[in-house]
C-alpha cells in the first residue's frame, strides 16, 4: 500500500514537471502585457487630442508622443484588420494608434477600383474604427496617395470621402485624419496647400476638433515649405516620413529645422529599411531617429503590418497568424520595432 502510494506520487510528480516544462516552453516567448500595468487604454489616458503650438497634446493640454503601427494597403492585406490583432498591438507592443492606409491609386485603390471596392474599403475602415474605439486606440484614416503624386488628382473623390468620414465619426474622440500620405514628383507646397484648404474645410463642416495631418512635398519630407506658409485652422499637423537606411543626418536636420520653426510635425510613417521598403535595415540610424523624435516629443507610426516578403513588413513572411504574434513570428524590422515600442511604452 505504502509503496503503491509512493509510486503514484512519483508518477504525479513526473507528470507535473513535464507539464510545467511544456508550459514554460510554450510561453517563454510571450512577454508580459505592457498596458495592463497602467490599467487604462490610450484613449482613457489622453482623451481628445489637440494641437498646441508645435505639439500634439492631450485633453488637458500636456504634450503627448503617440506611437503606432500602420497597416499595409487595406485592399492588399485586409486580414490584419481584426480586433485581436489590434489588441495584440495595444497590449503586447504597447502602441496607442493604428494607421489605416487606404491607397487611392495602387492595387484596388479607392479611386481606381470599382464602386464595390470603394464600399468594401469603407466597410473595412468602419470595422477598424470600431475596433479602435472598443480598445481605446486612436485611428488614423490615411488617404494614401503615392503614384498619383499630386493630391489634386483625386481632389473631388477626396472631398466626398472625407465628408462621409467626418459625418460618420464626428462624435468619436479617437479619429485622426491624414489627408494626403506623400505628395511627390513635381508637386509643390502651394498645390498641396490649396488641396488641404479645401479638404480641411470639408472635414471641419462636420468635425470641429479632430487632428488633421497634411502631407508635405517630396514624399512628405519638405516640412520647411509648410512651416513658411501653413494651412489655416486649428488642430493641423504636418507629415514628415523617413526610412532609416536611406534618410540620415541631413533629413534629421530638416525635421529639426521645421520643428524649430514652430511646425507641428507628425511622423505618420517611418521604416528602418531603405525607402523602397526593402534592402538593408539600419538599426544605428533608426536609434538616432528615435532619439530625435523623443527629444521633440514627435509622434510616430511604423510601416507596415503585413507578412509581405519585404524588409519593412513587420511579420515574418513565413508566419500566417493574423494576431497574437510572438517575437519569433516577426521579421527583423518587426522585432526591432516591437522592442522599441515596448521599451518606449508609457
Ligand atoms: C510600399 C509597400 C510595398 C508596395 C508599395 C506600392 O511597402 O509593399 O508594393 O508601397 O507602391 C512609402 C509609401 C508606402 C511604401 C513605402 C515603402 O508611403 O506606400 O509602401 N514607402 O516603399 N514612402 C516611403 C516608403
Amino acid at each position: 500500500m505504502k509503496n503503491r502510494f509512493k509510486m503514484v506520487s512519483f508518477v504525479l510528480l513526473v507528470l507535473s514537471v513535464c507539464a510545467a516544462a511544456g508550459f514554460v516552453q510554450q510561453h517563454s516567448d510571450e512577454a508580459p502585457a505592457v498596458v495592463s500595468a497602467a490599467g487604462k487604454t490610450p484613449l482613457e489616458r489622453f482623451g481628445q487630442l489637440k494641437v498646441s503650438g508645435s505639439h500634439l497634446v492631450n485633453e488637458k493640454g500636456k504634450a503627448v508622443q503617440l506611437r503606432g503601427i500602420s497597416t499595409h494597403g487595406l485592399s492588399w492585406y485586409p486580414q490584419y484588420v481584426n480586433k485581436k490583432a489590434f489588441e495584440t498591438l495595444r497590449d503586447q507592443w504597447g502602441i496607442h494608434a493604428v494607421r489605416l492606409a487606404m491607397y487611392t491609386a495602387e492595387y484596388n485603390g479607392y479611386c481606381t477600383g470599382s464602386a464595390q471596392n470603394r464600399k468594401n474599403l469603407e466597410a473595412l475602415i468602419d470595422q477598424a474604427v470600431g475596433f479602435c474605439d472598443d480598445l481605446g486606440l486612436y485611428a488614423v484614416i490615411d488617404w494614401h496617395i503615392l503614384s498619383d503624386s499630386d493630391p489634386n488628382t483625386y481632389k473631388k473623390q477626396s472631398k466626398a470621402f472625407f465628408k462621409k468620414m467626418a459625418q460618420k465619426y464626428a462624435g468619436y474622440n479617437n479619429i485622426i485624419y491624414e489627408i494626403c500620405n506623400e505628395p511627390n514628383g513635381s508637386t509643390t507646397w502651394p498645390q498641396i496647400r490649396s488641396y488641404a484648404d479645401t479638404v480641411v474645410r470639408t472635414i471641419r463642416r462636420y468635425d470641429k476638433k479632430a487632428v488633421i495631418i497634411v502631407g508635405t512635398p517630396a514624399w512628405s519630407q519638405d516640412a520647411a515649405a509648410a512651416a513658411a506658409d501653413p494651412v489655416k485652422g486649428s488642430n493641423i499637423m504636418y507629415a514628415f516620413h523617413f526610412y532609416a537606411a536611406t534618410h540620415t543626418e541631413e533629413y534629421r536636420k530638416k525635421l529639426q529645422e521645421a520643428v524649430d520653426a514652430g511646425l507641428a510635425v507628425f511622423v505618420s510613417e517611418f521604416g528602418i529599411s531603405e525607402a523602397s521598403g526593402n534592402g538593408r535595415i539600419d538599426k544605428a540610424q533608426a536609434e538616432q531617429w528615435m532619439k530625435l523624435l523623443e527629444r521633440n516629443k514627435i509622434s510616430c507610426i511604423a510601416w507596415n503590418l503585413s507578412n509581405k516578403d519585404e524588409a519593412c513588413a513587420m511579420i515574418d513572411s513565413s508566419c500566417t497568424k493574423t494576431y497574437g504574434w510572438k517575437k519569433s513570428d516577426l521579421s527583423e524590422s518587426g522585432r526591432w520595432i516591437y522592442d522599441y515600442m515596448r521599451s518606449a511604452a508609457h
